[in-house]
């Protein structure tokens, strides 16, 4: 693996899955790997669980670890041809080949401007630090991707599942944040190659992006969508079509006991986190026995691990 930016980069995800679990639980058996090697990790946005369980996961392997907010810097340009005689200091044409001379991986999180949706959805961003960077470029969430938290998803739901297909409902749910469509747009890519069968339900409007969609089935009433389900994945997300907007903040749509008991098949609980209690969701069931949510972020740090060490066995040689 050379960059880890979405489904594209992996050979097979069973194996990512198997390594995953193996690490998990025999978490020192690599610290090899990294000797000698040290990670860059660059925030243009907040993170709680991405930041701490890539450093852990690196760590882990052996890497040091250099965490920078990308806000504490120079104002980076992206543009080809920019004139530079407004904010911004330097061009990623410098900046990312710099970075490669301190960092042997480069992880960068950057969450799209939800106004301009060509240049989001060309990832203007990690696109141009896979470009200019001499080194591997990891996701830590882009503009419309969040791959580690989906590898997490998909090895949780390994985890948890009692049934060799379980059924996996994508829910959109309100939120009082115009939010990224990145965590269900990569949410949809990876379980569309994983052994589940997935229903996407959400408001009229909310429409995720054909390309992420691909083959995914999309149901518009939330009780139908939900019946049977083994898995609930809750997520706000903006709309796609109108870009950037909140069209509505319906409560009805939000995840209830009610719902798990009288929906689904006794459905566990999932989300990426944070959230936003008793908007997305209620107490009763963050609180309750359906709720995965912890272990679910437990399981970024083996997602870290086992993207990590694909790259550092690359590096290696
Ligand atoms: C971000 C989002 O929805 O993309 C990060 C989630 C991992 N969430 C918020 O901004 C609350
Ligand atoms: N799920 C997730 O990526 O959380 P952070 O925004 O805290 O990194």
């Amino acid at each position: 693996m050379k960059h880890f930016t979405s489904t594209k980069d992996i050979a097979d995800l069973a194996a990512l899955v198997a390594s995953a679990r193996e690490m998990k639980a025999n978490p020192f058996a690599y610290e090899h790997l990294g000797k000698n090697k040290t990670m860059v990790l660059l925030f243009f946005n907040p993170s709680l669980r991405t930041r701490l369980s890539t450093e852990k996961a690196a760590n882990t392997l052996g890497m040091k670890v250099i965490s920078m907010n990308a806000d504490s810097g120079w104002v980076i340009e992206f543009e080809e041809g920019a004139v530079m005689n407004a904010g911004s200091a330097e061009h990623i044409k410098e900046a990312a080949p710099v970075i490669s001379q301190y960092g042997d991986i480069i992880g960068v999180r950057t969450f799209p401007t939800l106004k301009d949706r060509e240049r989001d959805y060309q990832e203007q961003v990690i696109e141009a630090f896979k470009r200019y960077a001499t080194v591997p470029v990891v996701s830590l969430e882009s503009a419309t991707r969040h791959p580690l938290q989906s590898l997490a998803d998909v090895i949780t739901i390994e985890e948890f599942k009692q049934k060799e297909r379980p059924k996996v409902v994508l829910s959109w749910a309100p939120h009082v944040r115009a939010l990224p469509q990145a965590v269900p747009n990569s949410f949809v890519e990876w379980m569309n190659i994983a052994n589940v069968d997935l229903v996407v339900t959400h408001p009229e409007g909310y429409e995720l992006a054909d390309a992420y969609m691909g083959g995914a089935k999309l149901e518009y009433n939330q009780e139908k969508a939900f019946e049977g389900a083994d898995f609930i994945y809750g997520k706000n997300w903006s709309s796609y079509r109108e870009y950037g907007q909140i069209l509505n903040q319906d409560p009805n749509w939000r995840i209830t006991q009610h719902k798990l008991d009288h929906w689904t098949n006794q459905a566990k609980f999932m989300h990426c986190l944070p959230v936003r209690r008793n908007v997305v969701v209620d107490d009763a069931v963050l609180d309750g026995p359906n709720s995965i949510v912890i272990a679910q972020a437990n399981n970024r740090t083996w997602a870290a691990m086992a993207v990590l060490r694909e790259i550092l066995v690359e590096l290696n040689g």
